[in-house]
């Protein structure tokens, strides 16, 4: 299967899962659901999930049994770009491709929304068909971690304080590494656990996965500049230090190129065929949105 095909296909079955988990119909707090949907159903990449679901078929498990977790880390990353879209953080109008949730519905439907999909998230991880319970609490406890407040919340906390002062390239690191990388880890950690994959892949695995989140992260900060029409003004209104300002656009480009093949470096080590996940991870690192 090329990889254009694989990722429709993918996005298909995770749009069609996250479409049955948050249902409008069967809710009493209908608003509250559309809202939540308004978000979730709208054109994401789905990165994230699709990851969950490349990892567990390639290393041997069966990704139908990989769509609850990877709704629920499609939950997750959907309720942070609500809560960072809204105006007490980077106060934005416009999330993929449509105006952001609070410009559509009241602030406190937005906040509410993010907030149901956080919670929900963790819910339909422990009624995941299929998975052991011991294999659910591994999940939501990693999930929990990536999530919280020593991975994506506590990265999210120091990019807003980063607007106080000038961080050196270690400290911008270490903040994606939390606030972008942590979530993205998560997905290919979670595809690992429900392909079974050995210690060893897992620590390969890991490795890669640290090296193409915070290429993902470069070069979102790369594509504000060149593709975005430096959509995130709020970025620069707050003051806050991106790859692009600290490096400037070349060595930011050099540094996502080099990331990019440490992570293809560490996949060749597998014992199986990875082309097509190389190529996913490819497609993620050299987007062009
Ligand atoms: C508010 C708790 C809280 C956390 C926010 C991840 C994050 C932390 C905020 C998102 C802000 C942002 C744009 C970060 C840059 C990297 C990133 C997560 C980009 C968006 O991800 P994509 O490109 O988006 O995968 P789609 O819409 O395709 O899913």
């Amino acid at each position: 299967m090329d990889i254009s095909t694989y990722l429709n296909t993918s996005s298909a079955k995770i749009e069609k899962t996250l479409d049955a988990l948050v249902p409008v119909s069967t809710s009493r707090h209908q608003k509250l659901f559309e809202a939540a949907r308004y978000s979730l159903l709208g054109p994401g990449k789905r990165i994230r999930p699709i990851l969950v679901l490349a990892v567990c078929e390639m290393t041997g498990g069966n990704a139908e049994h990989a769509l609850y977790p990877a709704a629920a880390i499609e939950m997750i990353h959907t309720y942070s770009l609500i809560h960072d879209d809204l105006p007490c953080m980077d106060n934005d109008d416009f999330r993929r491709g449509k105006p952001t949730l609070h410009k559509a519905f009241p602030e406190s439907h937005a906040l509410l929304a993010g907030d149901f999909l956080l919670t929900h998230a963790f819910n339909v991880l422990s009624k995941a068909p299929k998975l052991s319970p011991e294999l659910k609490i591994e999940l939501i406890d990693l999930l929990g971690k990536a999530a919280g407040g020593d991975g994506m919340i506590g990265g999210q906390l120091q990019d807003i304080e980063s607007g106080l002062h000038q961080l050196n390239k270690t400290s911008l690191d270490e903040l994606h590494r939390a606030k972008t990388g942590a979530l993205i880890e998560a997905s290919v950690h979670f595809g690992a656990l429900l392909g079974n994959a050995s210690a060893e892949e897992r620590k390969i695995l890991q490795q890669s996965a640290r090296n193409m989140g915070l290429a993902f992260q470069i070069v979102d900060d790369v594509l504000d500049v060149t593709e975005n029409g430096k959509k995130r003004a709020s970025d620069q209104v707050n003051g806050k230090q991106t790859y692009a300002t600290l490096l400037g656009l070349e060595k930011a480009k050099a540094e996502a190129e080099q990331l990019h093949q440490s992570a293809l470096a560490e996949l060749r080590k597998l014992p199986y065929d990875t082309s097509l996940f190389e190529e996913l991870v490819s497609y993620i690192i050299t987007r062009k949105t």
